[in-house]
């Protein structure tokens, strides 16, 4: 009985109670676990709820609850959006609760060997510094998780960490960041040559060995840019808590689990730094990765502005799309539609076809894109986009994605199913 659970995946994050309860205790992310294949923990911490992890409302019509902390936006409403995401409809990936925080009393800390005047800065002390707005794309690197198969197709047997968090394709958004320089803060803090740099959020997370802080160590080389930001507003707000208020890191163009939210240190070191918590699983490992690989910078994806299982009604449509990277600038998006016609048979209804950029490409932020579909006949489809970036990555076939334990980097194409059906059933 335990196993059948274990290998169901709906995707839908309603798998059972059990099933539930453990993705309440577990932190709610394939990165949160220790160890692969451990067995579930057996109950839950007493009050738990799928909803534990995070303070606003989810409504179902925005999101997808994919487990306690892990709410995923939906794509049918996108296309009303603009360019960003409203602060309120953006993807949360929280392994604990938010802390509480109180801005006034609220300090960060600048800590580590690389610097020789630790010190502390208040809001009011950032807010002293230049500030730097900046449209950004922010993308789990788990984001797409869920078009893995859960067993390695070379079939050495093991399985995607039980727990993990079946992201379809809305861990993803894209806000206007304003905030400072990381590279401003240290060098207030009198920053020497570093190596690594740390960045610690205040939130709690419980996992098996105990206590652990959310943290990233990431190389000073990309710390230090330009553009990697420790940023105060989102979209011309505060931080929302679920968001990192008062303060989060922005590593531009690298996965979000970089983006530590609710900051209280950072550490700049003259050696490299082991990873703790979390960041320890968030890497590349399987049967295709003879040594481990550690992500950073974002992949090449691309969906569809609907919601899995829409119908239309017959006749003319436009689809309409985002596609992002981290490597580069979109230049290209491709949309090939099937149509089903026999059980498991999918034919070619429209073969890959060209978009319509519809936005100047701009680095780091998604594009968006548009292709008509015409002549819709009722019957049931799925719909597919594929992108490419100008360091020339194309996101490949489904099969082609090398599979890793954690369901990390997906950059495939991957399908999604919609019915059109005959004018008098529409809903
Ligand atoms: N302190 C802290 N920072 C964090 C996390 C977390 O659990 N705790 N999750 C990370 C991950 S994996 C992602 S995908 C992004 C999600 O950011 P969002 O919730 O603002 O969309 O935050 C990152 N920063
Ligand atoms: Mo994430």
């Amino acid at each position: 009985m335990e196993d059948r659970r274990r290998h169901d995946r709906t995707g839908s994050g309603e798998t059972g109670c059990s099933r539930r309860r453990f993705l309440a205790y577990s932190a709610a992310g394939p990165l949160a676990l220790a160890a692969v294949g451990q067995a579930p923990p057996r109950r839950a911490a007493p009050g738990t709820t799928r909803q534990d992890f995070v303070v606003q409302e989810t409504p179902s019509r925005y999101f997808s609850h994919r487990g306690n902390g892990s709410e995923e936006m939906k794509w049918g409403p996108v296309g009303g959006y603009g360019d960003l995401i409203p602060n309120d409809r953006f993807y949360i990936h929280n392994r604990a609760r938010p802390p509480h925080i109180d801005r006034s009393s609220w300090r960060l800390e600048i800590t580590g060997d690389a610097v020789s005047r630790p010190r502390s800065f208040s809001y009011a002390d950032l807010l002293a510094l230049p500030q730097v707005t900046l449209r950004r794309t922010l993308d789990c690197g788990a984001n797409c998780s869920a078009f893995f198969p859960e067993l390695p197709p070379s079939g050495d047997g093991r399985w995607l960490p039980t727990g993990y968090t079946q992201w379809h394709f809305g861990a993803v958004g894209a806000a206007e960041w304003t905030g400072v320089r990381v590279r401003d803060v240290l060098a207030a803090a009198g920053l020497g040559h570093a190596v690594d740099v740390r960045f610690t959020g205040l939130d709690e997370i419980a996992t098996p060995e105990g206590t652990v802080h959310y943290s990233e160590v990431v190389p000073a080389g990309k710390a230090l840019r330009d553009d990697s930001l420790l940023v105060h507003h989102m979209n011309g707000a505060d931080l929302p808590a679920d968001h990192g208020y008062p303060l989060r890191a922005l590593m531009s163009g690298w996965g979000a689990n970089t983006a530590v939210k609710w900051l209280g240190t950072i550490e700049a070191s003259v050696r490299r730094l082991p990873p703790q918590g979390p960041q320890r699983n968030q890497v590349l490992i399987g049967p295709s990765y003879p040594t481990p690989v550690r992500p950073t910078v974002g992949r090449v994806r691309s969906a569809l502005e609907l919601d899995d299982g829409v119908t239309l009604p017959p006749g003319d449509h436009t689809l309409h799309g985002r596609a992002w990277s981290g490597a580069g600038t979109i230049d290209r998006v491709d949309v090939a539609i099937e149509r089903l016609i026999a059980p498991g048979r999918w034919m070619p209804e429209m073969p890959w076809r060209g978009a319509t950029l519809l936005t100047p490409p701009e680095p780091l932020i998604w594009v968006r894109f548009e292709v008509p579909w015409q002549g819709a006949r009722p019957g049931r489809y799925r719909v597919m986009s594929r992108a490419r970036d100008k360091a020339g990555n194309v996101q490949p076939r489904p099969a082609d994605v090398p599979w890793n334990q954690h369901g990390l980097g997906y950059d495939g194409h991957a399908p999604l199913y919609l019915t059109v059906l005959p004018p008098r059933t529409m809903p």
